[in-house]
């Protein structure tokens, strides 16, 4: 793949790496920049969420049963609205949506399936803590008619064709994935491009820093506890960082190092976190970056949806620490 110099655009970064791969039509590289395009318009309402009365909840509860905030709705529409009338998808799912998103019959030619997760951490909004948007996207199922069967989503992770997200944070930074290399881009909103920024992000080797709500430890299989105890031993070095927020958390470690876990609890015994638009994606990512994801039992990428918003357990991070979690509860 060509190297890049720090400062290059996204608009040229796509441009040069579809063009090694002819067989890439161009609705692929029209469906990243609708997403670019969309972050934009995410983050410049984040940053004015304050002074716009978009802070707080709607009112009403998401199919998650979780309260919906202002900033959820408008990040989903903002997504779909960006891409149903580019021609380039066949169907989306939304974390916000019940069923698939229907495309309107003349834009549904489009060769892709959208699932995101519009804005994930919303919960956090109100305290300007990092928030951020989480896709993935797969090739049109060659049966499927993009008529919005949910059972044309439901494909294993390793089918993926790109993944990325958009921390909203001091910063906006788009971090992508098409499969060689995950490369990070920031948002000069004075010129409104996303340039350069981090490119080809690898996971550093056995990192210490680990990111999980360990108020829920005393109800994670024994296993896992002892793991978290053992790496506490001073000698060790480790330290915690969490947000609450998985983007922001995942965000952090890919660039700093280190392991995020969201074990099964007695409130969710399947874990709390989406499969499909928001633990793929970021499984996607930490796999092209060098590290690994599973769900205590497999490969994240291995598993195949039930459904679209099927939860599941996560660990990621660094191949060794997640392999050593791993083998812990295999205990
Ligand atoms: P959301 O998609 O409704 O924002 O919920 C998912 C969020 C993740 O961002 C975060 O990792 C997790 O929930 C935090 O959960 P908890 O508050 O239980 O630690
Ligand atoms: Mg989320």
């Amino acid at each position: 793949m060509a190297q890049f110099e720090e400062g290059t655009t996204l608009d040229r970064f796509l441009l040069e790496t579809t063009r090694e791969h002819p067989e890439a039509s161009g609705q692929f590289v029209t469906l990243l920049k609708q997403v670019a395009l969309a972050g934009k318009l995410v983050s410049a309402r984040v940053n004015r969420a304050g002074l716009a009365g978009m802070f707080g909840a709607t009112g009403s509860m998401n199919i998650q049963g979780e309260y919906v905030q202002k900033m959820d709705l408008y990040a989903n529409e903002t997504f779909k609205g960006a891409l149903e009338h580019a021609g380039v998808v066949c169907m989306m799912v939304s974390e916000e949506e019940e069923a698939p998103i229907f495309v309107p019959d003349r834009f549904r030619h489009g060769n892709y399936i959208f699932c995101m997760d519009p804005l994930d951490g919303s919960s956090n909004i109100d305290t300007n803590a990092t928030i951020g948007t989480i896709f993935c996207v797969f090739r049109r199922c060659s049966g499927g008619d993009g008529r919005g069967d949910p059972s044309d989503a439901l494909r294993s992770g390793r089918e993926i064709v790109a993944a990325g997200y958009i921390v909203y944070g001091a910063g906006t930074v788009l971090v992508l994935s098409t499969g060689e290399g995950v490369h990070g881009f920031t948002l000069d909103p004075t010129v409104g491009e996303f340039f350069l920024s981090h490119s080809d992000i690898r996971l550093g080797e056995k990192t210490r820093s680990y990111s999980c709500n360990e108020a829920y430890s005393a109800q994670w299989d024994p296993r896992l506890r002892a793991w978290l105890d053992k790496v506490k031993e001073p000698s060790l070095g480790w330290s915690a960082r969490y947000i609450g927020s998985l983007v922001g958390d995942f965000h952090r470690n890919l660039v700093k190092g280190g392991v995020f876990l969201y074990p099964p609890t007695a409130k969710t015994p399947n874990g709390k976190l989406r499969l499909l638009y928001e633990a793929f994606p970021l499984a996607y990512l930490v796999e092209n970056a060098g590290g690994a994801a599973s769900d205590g039992t497999m490969a994240i990428l291995d598993k195949v949806p039930g459904s679209i918003h099927e939860r599941t357990a996560l660990f990621i991070g660094d191949r060794d620490n997640v392999e050593e979690i791993v083998r812990a509860l295999r205990g």
